[in-house]
């Protein structure tokens, strides 16, 4: 029954300040959907549909995860897709090592709770745009920006998430927050 899942997912969240530079590069290109400031975040583990009652255990995964907190760098633009053909324009980020550590250690907790994850490699991105399928090329705006910093901040927690689709893209709500605990 789709009314008593969630569709959630955990993730960062991106401060203020950071979400303003990144927003600074949007620029007119056809089908695109830049995705608003309220919009971004950076997923670490995806979940999709679940129960009410799983709940209680992905909270009890996600808890007192031994990572120390530590800084991130916003850094970087790519796409998926190609430049001419974009699916998803992104931000990156650095470095990638501590993000994977903590997205590993996470990941591991929920499997060992039965929360099995495709066997996708972990790409970290802040998506800042998504494309219709005849869209314009982003290589142009790649190019200028592909160096640009939008800033760092201390990484101290991770947020559960919960994806709705409404029109216009997904609006997504803070669930809860579990402060890192290493
Ligand atoms: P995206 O921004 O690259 O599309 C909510 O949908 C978040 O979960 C988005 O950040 C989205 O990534 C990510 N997401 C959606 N479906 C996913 C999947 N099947 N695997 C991994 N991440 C997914």
């Amino acid at each position: 029954d789709k009314e008593a899942t969630r569709r959630l997912f955990f993730g960062l969240e991106i401060p203020t300040s950071v979400k303003q530079r990144l927003l600074s590069i949007q620029q007119p290109v056809a089908g695109a959907r830049w995705q608003r400031a309220d919009q971004l975040h950076l997923t670490l583990v995806f979940l999709g549909r679940v129960e009410a009652q799983q709940l209680p255990a992905i909270r009890e995964a996600a808890r007192n995860l031994p990572v120390k907190p530590f800084d991130l760098t916003v850094t970087g633009l790519g796409c998926f897709g190609s430049p001419d053909h974009p699916r998803n324009l992104w931000a990156g980020v650095q470095p990638v090592g501590k993000l994977a550590e903590m997205q590993s250690a996470l990941s591991k907790r929920l499997a060992s709770s039965g929360f099995g994850q495709e066997g996708r490699s972990f790409q970290p991105h802040i998506t800042l745009a998504r494309f219709k399928r005849d869209a314009g090329s982003v290589a142009e705006l790649l190019q200028t920006h592909e160096r640009r910093h939008a800033g760092s901040f201390l990484v101290g927690w991770l947020t559960l998430f919960e994806s709705l689709p409404r029109q216009g893209g997904s609006v997504y709500h803070v669930v809860d927050r579990f402060p890192l605990a290493g």
